[in-house]
């Protein structure tokens, strides 16, 4: 079954749109897995975004994800990295229909609320990186049964 990582960003905490936001991918039909609320190192958030470490926006983008509290997330299901990217919408907010997360809640490019893998590979290296092993949790076979 796959696993994506998503992580509600600074502003969508100080925003109080953690609960619309979970809800989004609760009533879509997705397994939460693992679930903790943090402040990020900024070690952690170097790591995360370390493919965009030439890129001229990386300094503002370690400043504003170490800027408070964030809430990350693994969720499950099939084909979860690719839809949970759908339900977040586009980067660019001129981009993002209205209905995903960013299209109803953002207005720019930087502050998008909130994270999603965008890959596989990606999906597994971010949950490795911000979860340990056994901070993941198994649902029973029985109860996840009722969905799959
Ligand atoms: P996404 O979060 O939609 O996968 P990425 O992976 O291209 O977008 O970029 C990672 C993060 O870097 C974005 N969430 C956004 O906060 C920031 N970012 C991307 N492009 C820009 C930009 N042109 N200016 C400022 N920040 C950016």
């Amino acid at each position: 079954m796959e696993r994506t990582f998503l992580a509600i960003k600074p502003d969508g905490v100080q925003r109080k749109l953690v609960g619309e936001i979970i809800r989004r991918f609760e009533t879509k039909g997705f397994t939460l897995v693992a679930l903790k609320f943090m402040n990020v190192s900024r070690e952690l958030a170097q790591a995360h975004y370390d493919v965009h470490r030439e890129r001229p926006f990386f300094a503002s983008l370690i400043d504003f994800i170490t800027s408070g509290p964030v809430v990350a997330m693994v969720w499950e299901g099939d084909g979860v990295i690719a839809s949970a990217r759908k339900l977040i919408g586009a980067t660019n907010p001129l981009n993002s229909e209205p209905g995903t997360i960013r299209g109803d809640f953002g207005v720019n490019t930087g502050r998008n609320i909130i994270h999603g893998s965008d890959a596989p590979e990606t999906a597994k290296n971010e949950i490795a990186l911000w979860f340990k092993e056994e901070e993941l949790v198994n649902w029973a076979p029985e109860i996840k049964g009722w969905l799959y």
